[in-house]
């Protein structure tokens, strides 16, 4: 028979397509079927959000066989499989990825045609997004899972299944307002729940200590409360291949519906409250991506995914009568900044009190399997927990970590005796004020790598965060920069370049972004600058048209789109971006005009909803917009934009739009960046600070082709030793007078003076992110941007340079290097099988 067997592998049905059932017909059907089955309409009838699920479905079939054949194969083969713990990934829309890496979007849109749906893009207008993260880090994580697929690394992403992600942004009288993000309204086509492989995971309770029947002291755990990890599992289909590795998120659950002891007495809502606090546990996402905030449902969603997630790893090697003991050559363990660190005890606690093993082997199994990845130097990030929080909601785990510690110090001392000093410094727990289980140290204790994710802040937390562990273990310490998914962020995103490449260079750059260096052939040929331009030109088009009808503002396509997207943070600096639009603006009304440069600024982010500063700077901005946009003597000059809700969705039609990135976080500060990378794929010429990965970019791109400005980390660091006084920078600008004078009488806030004082006041005050110091010379940049800008052939020149020599940021080579060097994993090619 031709047609599909779904379950099974069928003989050639990679190489083809009817075979297969990927031509258009068997869409065509496959949409038909799930329309009439599985969401009980009539193709008659059909809305939009009708046609986007059974095209879905009809998607999600097709991604089957190889998903199951993938498991199967990893399953079969004993080979190590890479465990990512996260406590997000925010994958994005998913049907357009899985078409491009399927390579059937042509016979979509074939079928789409046969319901009177003339374009793809309608129908991607309908999906919602998946929120499970807060930005660079949650999003990282799904581009590495895209990566590990379409290299054939056999590969498990752990997560939450957050009933609500991140907040949907609204802007209210330019303020921010969070609303619920209901993502799963209406069911997600992408999940298959397994309630079958369900996990129990205990809280609270207490210890106790027994001799077991050998004679030996243990301890046991017995838990007041549980909760069931129910996995949903999201294929993660890699590039035209036929690996499908996969995300499993794990839902909370109550373990009982009812408490019958507390229901046979008639305490009704007793009983039904294990299971409401139960529920509630993978019910939304923390909104924080800088602060800790240390809150106990926190520290459960943490040690909820984590037990589960281990459990999972263990039941694999019991059901195929693996030792325990070979857990590390079977299983490596990843863990996406402290978030998931409690595996460090939960591991020791399963492999001991469950497993039976001691102490020495258990230690030896996990150090072996687990590594660690640091995101972040800011000392308010950094998570502590409680330590009475901590007992109250792990009490064994309480043990394990002071044994753990115990360990750890006594080789210490041995190496720095009577340096109590260094003991303090290194303990996992933290002794000053109340005291607080550092996560930091436990991961670097408990793992066998530790990582950076850029260059410069690997050093740094050698330097300075980490330096007597860096000391202790110097082997340990390493880097890997950070890649984004050139499938998502470069094909997807951006088609009009993404042809252009393919016919000038062939296909093949899409998974060896190395090729794109051969365009450096074509920086001098003017007919290829103006192609690449025009591309550019069109996604500008397009951005322009959503930002029209988004929030009313006009704006030219043919000005400089200069553009922040990113969370947020005094850190990154976006009042920074806003006083140099502010400048500009003075320029403008005091006629000098000459050196100027058409500009849209445009912003995008979120504030932590706790933020006020952050929450403020939104406000700051869309006054300095109303004040701009309202003013005819901008016109043709100056247009400022925030654009409401920036997520992964916006950023597709943000990164190919953009001419220039704005990456001016504070030297020392943003530990990587990969927005900064997008950019520079996509053709935008990068003003920024030698910050993070911006220093690894510019090396690639070529110091000619980057605007540098602002002091660099060991000049903050000085600057800071010295009693930094920002009014001395002040004394010195006469333009930033200017513009903080025109903040404080009021002129962006409607003559309201007290509005923006607490932005005033920081900058003016102990400015912690040494904004004034960098003022001068941002602007300098900028108007070496605005004169480049003038010569467009020089710029189109760059920003050809720009895609070209960014291949490196690629997440496929950033999980060759974990694999190599971290993981020790080799791919695992899947082969669908041609025999029935
Ligand atoms: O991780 C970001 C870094 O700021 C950025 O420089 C880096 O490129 C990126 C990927 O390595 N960090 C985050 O995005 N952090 C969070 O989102 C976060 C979330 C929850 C927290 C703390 C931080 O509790």
């Amino acid at each position: 028979s031709q047609s599909l067997d779904l379950r099974l592998p069928t003989p050639g049905c990679y190489a083809d397509p009817v075979r297969a059932g990927m031509d258009a017909d068997a869409v065509f059907d496959g949409m038909t079927e799930h329309l009439f089955f599985t969401l009980g309409k009539l193709a008659t009838s059909a809305s939009l959000r009708d046609l986007y699920m059974a095209l879905s479905f009809a998607v999600r079939d097709r991604l089957m066989s190889r998903y199951l054949t993938s498991q199967e194969t990893i399953r079969a083969r004993p080979q190590k499989t890479v465990a990512y713990l996260s406590a997000e990934f925010l994958i994005g829309p998913q049907l357009n990825n899985n078409l491009l890496n399927l390579g059937i979007k042509k016979e979509a849109e074939e079928a789409l045609k046969r319901f009177g749906i003339e374009s793809l893009n309608e129908i991607l207008e309908v999906e919602e997004e998946p929120g499970l993260g807060n930005g660079g880090l949650g999003r990282l994580a799904a581009c590495y899972m895209e990566s590990l697929a379409s290299l054939q690394v056999p590969a498990v992403g752990y997560g939450i299944r957050y009933e609500f992600g991140i907040f949907n942004q609204l802007i209210r009288d330019g303020w921010q307002v969070e609303v619920t993000d209901k993502w799963l309204k209406g069911g997600w086509p992408w999940e298959l729940p397994q309630p079958d492989e369900a996990c129990l995971v205990g809280f609270g309770g207490q210890t106790e200590s027994y001799t077991d029947d050998n004679g030996n002291y243990r301890s046991r755990w017995i838990p007041s409360e549980h909760a069931i990890g129910v996995p949903h599992d999201v294929p993660v289909l890699g590039y035209r291949v036929n690996s499908c590795d996969r995300l499993r998120l794990w839902r909370a659950d109550a373990t009982e519906s009812f408490d019958f002891y507390a229901f046979n007495i008639g305490d009704y809502y007793g009983a039904v409250e294990e299971k409401v606090a139960s529920e509630t546990l993978s019910k939304v996402l923390y909104p924080n991506d800088g602060t800790d905030e240390g809150r106990r449902l926190r520290l459960k969603q943490q040690h909820f995914f984590v037990s589960c997630s281990l459990q999972d790893m263990l039941r694999s090697l019991e059901k195929r009568s693996i030792a325990v003991e070979e857990f590390p050559n079977h299983w490596t363990v990843q863990l996406n900044d402290t978030h998931p660190a409690i595996a460090v005890a939960e591991l020791m606690r399963l492999l001991i009190d469950q497993h039976r093993l001691d102490w020495d082997k258990a230690w030896e199994i996990t150090n072996r399997s687990v590594a660690y990845t640091n995101h972040t130097l800011l000392p308010e990030a950094l998570e502590k927990w409680d330590l009475s929080l901590f007992k109250n909601l792990l009490p064994r785990h309480l043990e394990l970590i002071y044994e753990i510690n115990r360990r750890f110090l006594q080789q210490v001392r041995l190496k720095y005796p009577g340096n109590d000093l260094i003991l303090r410094k290194l303990s996992i727990i933290d002794e000053e004020g109340g005291k607080a289980i550092r996560m930091a140290h436990l991961a670097t204790i408990g793992a066998h790598h530790v990582n950076g994710v850029a260059a410069l802040h690997s050093d740094l937390i050698k330097r300075q965060l980490l330096p007597e562990f860096a000391q202790l273990w110097p082997e340990k310490f390493t880097n890997v920069t950070n890649g984004v998914t050139p499938r998502r962020w470069v094909a997807l995103a951006n088609p009009e370049l993404s042809k252009l490449l393919d016919k000038e260079i062939g296909p093949n750059w899409i998974t060896n972004m190395d090729l794109l260096l051969e365009l450096e052939k074509k920086e001098n040929d003017s007919n290829f600058l103006d192609l690449f331009a025009s591309a550019k030109l069109s996604g500008k088009r397009k951005l322009a048209g959503y930002i029209h009808r988004q929030t009313g503002v006009l704006v030219d396509p043919s000005s400089l789109f200069d553009v922040q997207v990113k969370r947020i943070h005094q850190y990154k600096r976006q009042h920074l971006n806003a006083l140099q639009v502010i400048a500009q603006y003075l320029r403008i009304k005091n006629g000098i005009t000459k050196n100027i440069a058409p500009r849209t600024v445009i912003f995008g982010g979120k504030a932590a909803p706790g933020y006020f500063m952050a929450k403020l700077m939104i406000r700051f901005i869309n006054g300095i917009a109303d004040v701009v946009n309202a003013d005819p003597d901008m016109d043709g000059l100056l247009r400022v934009v925030f654009l409401p809700d920036y997520n992964v969705k916006l950023g597709e039609q943000v990164y190919p739009a953009t001419d220039l990135s704005e990456q001016i976080s504070t030297a020392g500060k943003e530990a990587s960046g990969t927005g900064n990378m997008k950019f520079a794929m996509n053709g935008a010429l990068t003003i920024g600070t030698l910050d993070g990965a911006n220093v690894e970019i510019r090396d690639r791109v070529g110091a000619e082709n980057f605007f540098l400005f602002g002091k660099t980390e060991s000049e903050i660091m000085e600057l800071r030793d010295q009693g930094y006084s920002p009014n001395s920078f002040i004394a010195e600008s006469n333009e930033l007078q200017e513009t903080l004078k025109l903040i404080e009488v009021g002129h962006f806030s409607n003559g309201d003076s007290e509005l923006f004082r607490p932005i005033i006041n920081i900058l003016t005050g102990n400015d912690p992110f040494f904004v004034m110091a960098d003022f001068d010379d941002y602007l300098r940049a900028q108007d070496e941007v605005s004169k480049a800008w003038k010569k467009s052939k020089k710029w189109n020149r760059m920003a050809l340079l720009n895609t070209a020599r960014s291949g490196f940021f690629s997440s496929d080579r950033s999980i060759r290097e974990y694999c190599q060097s971290i993981w020790k994993v080799k791919p695992l090619p899947v082969e669908i099988s041609c025999e029935k």
